[in-house]
């Protein structure tokens, strides 16, 4: 199958939208910004090996190339509107674009976000995708607002990711499970995690106006939180044991290694933002509305760096903040 083959397929799947004025098939697709927003745009790639075990499924490969940049418009509380898409491919194999759309396409139309654009080109294996999302002037979330007081607070689980690929590694259980069943329903639910991650497109365009600073835990919390601190010129400290953990990853870990894997192992995509104290409530309305789960795990203090706690007060020495590139 040639390039243009390859390009013709994916036109045909793609939905378009009233504000893609010319889409796919063109240079350049065109695009009908509204009017008085300001334009927010992302881009991340994924290499196999590096970004997702190799033997990943497409269709799982094609939702998260989608799903970690829809949570970084998430994080600027911004909303999805259009990507694009730049696929290198070892083989031009019908079979495997046809499934890594199935998952791409389907987080995409969840969206409602169109698929304007790209390119496909011969190499290893490695997608590269294009987000952009619209906010109103001076609404966006960004990581340089926390200010001193402000509670800490994040979204969903932590560390399910990092132990599904633990587990993938060969990493052995320290929790003895009740039978091999659950064994292997607990390894698949963390294994989920690590495919398929849930951007939190909603709770990001609610916090727009809430949040103080925002950020996507992406290379790990730590990690993710002294970026904040850094960008906001403030000290940020948390309860290691106030980290939402799942139930599947209790049932896998003991609690020493799920506090590192929460605190550092990154790939969550979840939201980690500071907000003053006095807007809690309607924070936790808004998480109510759109089903997600919020934990408050610290606070905002004068000074630089992250501290961790233990909930009896004594400080936690992470091995490490989290994930690096080049390390
Ligand atoms: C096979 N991992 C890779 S990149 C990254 C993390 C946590 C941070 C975010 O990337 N090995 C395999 N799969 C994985 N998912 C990891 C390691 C972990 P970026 O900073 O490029 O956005």
């Amino acid at each position: 199958m040639a390039e243009f083959d390859l390009i013709e397929r994916i036109r045909a799947r793609v939905a378009t939208r009233a504000d893609v004025v010319l889409g796919i098939g063109d240079d350049a697709a065109l695009l009908q910004v509204p009017a008085g927003m300001q334009l927010v745009v992302a881009m991340d790639t994924l290499n196999a090996g590096v970004h997702f075990p190799e033997g990943t499924a497409p269709a799982d490969i094609g939702w998260k190339a989608l799903a970690v940049n829809l949570s970084d418009l998430a994080a600027m509380g911004a909303a999805p509107a259009w990507c694009t898409l730049s696929l290198s491919l070892p083989q031009p194999d019908a079979r495997w674009v046809d499934a890594f759309l199935d998952g791409f396409l389907a987080l995409a139309d969840a969206h409602r976000v169109a698929l304007i654009g790209g390119d496909t080109t011969r190499g290893p294996l490695s997608i590269c995708v294009t987000a952009h999302g619209v906010v109103e002037p001076g609404r966006a979330v960004r990581r340089d607002g926390a200010r001193i007081g402000d509670d800490v607070w994040v979204s969903g689980t932590l560390g399910d990711a990092a132990a599904g690929l633990a587990r993938w590694r060969g990493d052995a259980p320290d929790v003895e499970a009740a039978d091999a069943a659950s064994r292997a329903a607990h390894d698949t639910a963390l294994r989920m995690r690590l495919d398929r991650p849930t951007p939190r497109v909603a709770l990001g365009g609610a916090l727009a106006g809430l949040a103080h600073a925002c950020i996507d835990v992406s290379d790990g919390l730590l990690a993710d939180l002294a970026h904040i601190a850094r960008a906001s010129g403030a000290a940020i400290e948390i309860d290691v044991d106030a980290l939402p953990a799942s139930d599947p990853l209790h049932a896998t870990f003991a609690r020493e290694r799920c506090r590192v894997l929460q605190a550092t192992g990154g790939d969550d995509y979840e939201l980690c933002f500071t907000a003053p104290p006095r807007h809690a409530a309607e924070i936790e309305r808004a998480a109510a509305d759109c089903a997600v789960r919020l934990t408050r795990i610290g606070r905002v203090h004068a000074g630089s760096g992250v501290r961790v706690r233990c909930n009896d007060g004594a400080p936690w020495a992470a091995p490490r903040a989290g994930y690096v590139h080049f390390a």
